[in-house]
């Protein structure tokens, strides 16, 4: 059992009779799934309709107890992964209407054409490798890429960029878009397109030119000529993703324009196709400027000027996916552009392939935020899916935590978050535990022998514990991590241990932990309020206000937008500083207490699956504790305040650390 199947093991030998108005290769797939998952009554009758109704958006559907009805084959898949998945919960099968949040619902590869992943902690890329069979599609390979498809489409993905941000121009050539053709092949009747990522100086580096001058008409040309030799290949190509001007990549900026004439020239090219453009607003610049301010400063200007077949693509938060940020000030206020939601799968800066962190719940808090653009209630979630602020496309994107590993995203437990931003992506009211208890339902139950029909315990012992283990997950990465608003304070490059020390000579200050925790002898945080970068005023008034006020702060920005002194009284009448020590411990407890919640269930669990996880628990138990006394330690030099009493003492040396630290960078 090696967890490549995800959460998809239904299967039954229960018959059942499809009835279809018309044959396609999509709705072919989805009686096929029907016919292999179905578990309700035997030799019932099951009708997939394609039938117009105004009710039914995009490619959603009526589900009912006999009946599937979409407008598209697409909403007919949809609709058989749906009954299925309530079928495996034990959700009841009545009359629903179910339409997507968001249009485009894609994920992000940031895999790289050599066959690394940035930021990648489950193996090299599925779609890309080196050496001299690197565009030779093997059968292995196309097996992969349909059940990368099936595994997507049964929650409702439906686009995909197979390459990194970081975009090598080669990506362009020849050879790459056949290979890229022959992926959009097998995707294809799974509903979901490819994007690629482009490099900005594609026309200068591979197209012979002397410029990538967005205003210079051989350029226009060039990526006029590039989109029609692509759509020729596939025609229902996406578009493309771009990083432009943003941490040392090329773009339009580079030849004295914006970002929107960058965007607009490539906006252009595509338009004819019906493609689109993600254009990225994460962007920062060494400068005095506070690094949360600097997306905001740039976009906010261009507002209106953009294509409309240009999406603003804005990370969930100002900085860069951090273990916990307040939403971007983008959200809500560019009411004048598409706008899409960029969230990140791959736990970079959340214990990578090692802690099992489940984002679900960071998705939901980022999601129920309320910007108050629009008066109380304008969620991110409304602010961006079109149901408040009306935009010409809707669309989200999540970077992808897949790779060759056998489970597919390194850790078992990752799983679910690929699977929880596909739910989210469709329906973005959706709450964390309903994720979870469907996600470990069809992920661990009636998997083997020890599978429930032999435990009738399996709700209580198994599925409870679970679910509230990985609900509490994240909250108590915060804990050990970046509590009480602290964040990006990682060692060197790597973003998975400790490091609020590194701050090498030389370095870019915005680079380096100091400039986000500011320790100092009086205390601790980044003030962004008025007194400071004022990063505040960037929200509607409602929101510049809650967050001024460090009454009115919620406690876990406090350190995101204010400086405050060790001795500083928290909501539970602690000191500031012995608050950060009673949550840098409560995170080491709480993954110490999952050690136990998991080693409980092993009569539930095929025991490579356990053994899997129960190694990644230890694992991630000894890196909080490092955590814990790393930060304790190197802040005490600060604060000179004793640890609580009542807490376990840090067992790691700080000199240690940060000598062992210096030596792998
Ligand atoms: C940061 C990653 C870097 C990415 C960048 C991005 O560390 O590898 O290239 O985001 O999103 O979080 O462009």
């Amino acid at each position: 059992e090696n967890g490549h199947q995800l959460w998809l093991r239904s299967g039954s030998g229960k018959s059942i009779n499809v009835v279809c108005n018309k044959k396609s290769s999509t709705l072919n797939i989805a009686e096929e799934e029907l016919k292999s998952g179905w578990k309700g009554q035997a030799g019932k009758n099951i009708y997939l309709i394609i039938k117009r109704d105004d009710l039914i958006k995009g490619d959603g559907f009526i589900l009912s107890d006999n009946k599937i009805q979409a407008n598209t084959d697409l909403g007919i898949l949809y609709g058989v992964y749906e009954l299925l998945r309530r079928q495996n919960v034990g959700d009841d099968i009545k009359f629903d209407v179910c339409n997507p949040a968001y249009e485009y619902r894609v994920l992000n590869h940031w895999d790289n054409l050599d066959g690394t992943i940035e930021r990648g902690y489950a193996g090299n890329s599925i779609f890309w490798r080196d050496g001299e069979d690197a565009f030779v599609v093997k059968e292995e390979d196309k097996v992969l890429w349909q059940e990368y498809a099936r595994a997507n489409a049964s929650i409702g993905i439906n686009g995909t960029v197979l390459n990194n941000v970081n975009a090598s121009p080669e990506m362009l050539t020849h050879n790459v878009l056949n290979r890229v053709k022959a992926i959009a092949d097998i995707l294809r009747p799974y509903g979901i397109k490819t994007y690629l990522s482009i490099k900005f100086s594609s026309p200068s580096m591979i197209g012979g030119l002397e410029t990538s001058d967005p205003f210079d008409s051989k350029v226009n040309e060039w990526w006029n000529e590039k989109a029609k030799e692509i759509y020729q290949l596939i025609p229902d190509f996406g578009g493309f993703l771009v990083k432009a001007n943003s941490e040392g990549q090329p773009g339009p900026q580079d030849y004295g324009r914006t970002h929107a004439d960058g965007a607009n020239m490539l906006a252009d090219a595509v338009k004819p196709y019906g493609g689109v453009i993600m254009w990225r607003a994460f962007v920062y610049q060494t400068s005095e400027e506070d690094r949360a301010k600097q997306a905001y400063n740039e976009f906010m200007p261009l507002d209106g000027q953009f294509r409309d077949n240009v999406i603003i693509q804005v990370k969930n938060g100002p900085i860069d996916f951090q273990p916990r940020e307040p939403f971007s000030p983008l959200f809500g206020a560019m009411k004048s552009s598409s706008i899409m939601p960029e969230i990140q799968i791959t736990q970079e800066y959340l214990g990578q392939g090692i802690h099992l962190v489940f984002l679900a719940p960071m998705w939901e808090e980022f999601l129920k935020s309320d910007t108050y653009r629009k008066g109380k209630g304008s969620t991110i979630a409304n602010c961006t899916d079109g149901s408040l602020i009306t935009q010409k496309y809707t669309a989200i994107a999540g970077v992808s935590n897949i790779g060759l590993d056998a489970n597919w995203c390194g850790h078992l437990f990752a799983q679910a978050n690929w699977y929880a931003f596909g739910r989210l992506a469709w329906n973005n009211s959706l709450t964390s535990e309903q994720i979870a208890n469907e996600w470990l339902i069809q992920t661990f139950k009636n998997t083997d022998q020890k599978s429930a029909i032999f435990n009738p315990d399996w709700e209580l012992n198994f599925l409870k514990p679970i679910k509230q283990m990985m609900l509490d997950s994240r909250e108590a990465a915060v804990n050990y991590m970046m509590p009480l608003g602290l964040h990006h304070i990682f060692a060197a490059e790597e973003h998975y241990g400790p490091g609020p020390w590194w701050a090498p000579k030389g370095i870019r200050k915005d680079w380096t932990p100091p400039y986000y925790h500011q320790a100092d002898s009086v205390g601790i945080g980044f003030n962004r309020t008025a007194t400071g970068s004022n990063g505040v005023c960037q929200y509607s008034e409602n929101v510049s206000l809650l967050f001024s006020n460090t009454i009115t702060c919620p406690e876990m920005y406090l350190l995101w937008f204010h400086h405050l002194s060790w001795t500083y009284k928290m909501k539970s009448g602690r000191t500031l500083w012995d608050e950060l020590c009673y949550r840098y411990d409560s995170g080491v407890k709480q993954v110490r207490h999952f050690q136990t919640v998991w080693d409980k269930v092993q009569p539930y669990v095929d025991f490579q699956r356990f053994f899997h996880v129960q190694r990644k628990l230890r694992e991630q138990s000894r890196n909080a504790q490092l955590w814990k006394d790393a930060c304790l330690l190197y802040f005490q030099q600060y604060s000179h305040l004793p640890i609580p009493y009542d807490i376990e003492r840090p067992v790691h040396e700080l000199d240690v650390i940060i000598k062992e630290d210096l030596e792998r960078h």
